[in-house]
């Protein structure tokens, strides 16, 4: 069976909401951040190198990073369900949000947060992290006009992916600035599967993280 080891306020949540819309059976292995460094915790290194979140078995095999973990289920577990079909033109813009979440748009925002750590160095880099948070919410604003999700205007599991980047952008900047992200936003928490993953999980706050 999939096991998620699941770090507490983390990108792990979007995968328990992953499996919960498909419908596929997994386990939770709960790990706490350490208190302090708010790091997670060693023994998680023990399942992956890297000791981050999220981070799946599934049998012998370990599975790390977000995208990688949401392709790896869809396709081994997902019986064809929130993804488009692999020959259509669908499919790539799919595959775009898949690496766009964490490739491109996560970085400003982790920036951002890091900022109350950094005191006067903070300075020369703020207008530059703005400009790309700017950038890259004002995109994802633009290509939810008219739709209600990411790709053809389906639900998929590029939603979920980039449902992390949306979450943390109102903890950033006034995501009010970005309605179509905010509505976005508001949809996706309504889905049955995501209030799901959030009772299997536990308190999911990104602040506290
Ligand atoms: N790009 C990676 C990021 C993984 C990552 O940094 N996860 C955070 C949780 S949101 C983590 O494990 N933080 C604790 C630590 O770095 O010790 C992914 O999407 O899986």
């Amino acid at each position: 069976m999939l096991v998620v080891h699941h770090l507490s306020h983390s990108r792990s949540q979007r995968i328990l909401w992953l499996l919960e819309e498909l419908g596929v059976p997994y386990r939770v292995r709960f790990y706490e951040r350490e208190a302090r460094s708010h790091l997670a915790p060693e023994e998680l290194k023990a399942v992956h190198p890297l000791g981050k979140s999220p981070v799946i078995t599934d049998g012998s095999r370990a599975v790390a990073e977000s995208g990688a973990i949401i392709d790896y289920i869809v396709r081994r577990h997902g019986n064809g369900q929130l993804a488009p079909s692999p020959d259509s033109w669908l499919y790539d813009q799919y595959m775009q949000w898949l690496h766009y979440a964490e490739g491109s748009a996560a970085l400003p925002l982790v920036m951002k947060g890091l900022s109350s750590h950094l005191g006067d160095m903070w300075r020369p880099l703020k207008r530059r992290v703005d400009t790309e948070l700017d950038t890259h919410l004002g995109y994802i604003n633009q290509s939810l006009e008219e739709r209600d999700y990411l790709v053809g205007n389906a639900f998929s599991a590029a939603d979920v992916q980039m449902s992390f980047i949306g979450e943390l952008a109102a903890l950033r900047t006034d995501r009010s600035r970005f309605p179509n992200l905010e509505g976005w936003v508001r949809r996706f928490q309504r889905r049955p599967a995501y209030q799901a993953a959030i009772r299997r999980g536990g308190p999911y706050d990104l602040g506290s993280g």
